[in-house]
């Protein structure tokens, strides 16, 4: 078994990011092989339960009101809807069903419906994992008496680069609520986007803050940017098409996210609808273990189900048998 560390340093990290190319994948993909089936990907499914009109400024994200996307608010889906998305999730294949809602942070108000749905989705045998914005701890603990079991609440970047693409909130704040989750004896889910015309280093600097969290991550999804048009990156990247994150690049922070926490799920989240079958070869090779499946995440669309199939049949690759929830969690305790 790999030794779980979480005392890695920047410059280790950037060593690692500056391996030759083939090193850094061999490497990579042998922690892989040591701590995971390699033939196995774990398939989730997202539902946006209530869109649009966040107050927040992430320049990524075509749901703030401060972006000119065209995507309408709605308000919180009703219980019976999502638990229907979910059997549909569920009927397809999927693992974990993931849900998503365009808030600051929930209201108390918000809570009564949140924990039905979550009983709900556990009941069917999916994972649940729900992205809700900033928890206080006693929302956290709710949602880990639901049964939720996992928390996805991303740190996006280095905390340089952070503070350049959302002022309505800061890194610190991101990180009190992952302690919350914890707290709550939630798993936790955090990661960020690459290709967000940030440099090297902040690459460094993102895998840096999740690898020396006192505990990694069960799951860490890598997402590259989708550009939206009316956000500020979206916009940003149309005038400047140099900024596009190179393919080789994410792949090095792919295989940078394995090899400093060997235990966690790695998930290529989204942009995979415009990246090649190879790059996400690469990145399967790089120890990237779990990816979003269906035709849309929560407001941009996805590479879709019938697409999915087919590469993983051509890369002989397996659908992820769904395992007791909680595993990553117990996984880690074990080898602690
Ligand atoms: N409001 C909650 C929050 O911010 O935590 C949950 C929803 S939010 C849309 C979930 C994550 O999706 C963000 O943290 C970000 O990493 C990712 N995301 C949002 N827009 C994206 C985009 N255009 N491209 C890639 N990832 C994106
Ligand atoms: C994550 O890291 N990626 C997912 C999930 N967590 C919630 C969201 C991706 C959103 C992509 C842009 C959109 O659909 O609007
Ligand atoms: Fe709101 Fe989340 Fe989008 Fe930021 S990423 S604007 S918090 S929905």
């Amino acid at each position: 078994m790999t030794e779980i560390r979480t005392d890695w340093t920047r410059d280790e990290i950037a060593a690692l990011f500056a391996l030759p190319f083939t090193d850094l994948l061999f490497q990579a993909a042998s922690v892989h092989r040591e701590n995971h089936a390699a033939g196995e990907v774990q398939l989730c499914t997202l539902l946006s339960i209530k869109t649009g009109g966040c107050p927040e400024d992430c320049g990524y994200c075509s749901q703030s009101v401060h972006a000119d996307s065209g995507v309408k608010a709605t308000k919180l889906m009703d219980v019976r809807a999502v638990l229907q998305s979910a059997a549909q999730a569920k009927d397809n294949g999927s693992q974990r069903f993931c849900m998503g809602a365009a808030w600051r942070n929930p209201k108390d108000r918000d809570m009564p419906a949140i924990v039905e749905i979550v009983k709900g989705v556990r009941a069917m045998g999916l994972e649940t994992c729900m992205t809700l914005g900033m928890l206080t701890p006693k929302q956290a603990d709710m949602l880990g008496e639901a049964g939720l079991d996992y928390y996805n609440h991303n740190i996006d970047s280095s905390p340089e680069y952070y503070e350049r693409v959302i002022s309505t909130r800061t890194m610190d704040e991101r990180l009190e609520t992952l302690d919350h989750v914890r707290g709550a004896g939630i798993n936790v889910c955090s990661g960020g986007i690459v290709g967000m015309g940030e440099t090297r280093e902040d690459r460094v600097g993102f895998i840096h803050t999740l690898a020396t969290l006192e505990r990694h991550p069960e799951s860490v999804p890598v997402n590259a940017l989708v550009p939206v048009k009316g956000t500020v990156l979206g916009d940003m990247l149309a005038d400047t098409p140099m900024a596009k994150i190179d393919d080789i690049e994410f792949v090095r922070t792919v295989a940078a996210a394995r090899i400093t926490m060997p235990l966690s799920m790695v998930r290529l989240s989204a942009g995979r609808e415009s990246m090649s079958e190879a790059t996400q070869a690469l990145c399967f090779t790089a120890g990237a273990n779990s990816i979003f499946t269906g035709d849309k995440l929560l407001t941009a669309a996805n590479a879709g189900d019938d697409a999915d199939a087919a590469m993983l049949q051509r890369l002989g690759l397996k659908a992820m048998v769904a395992q007791e929830p909680m595993r990553a969690c117990k996984a880690m305790e074990a080898a602690e």
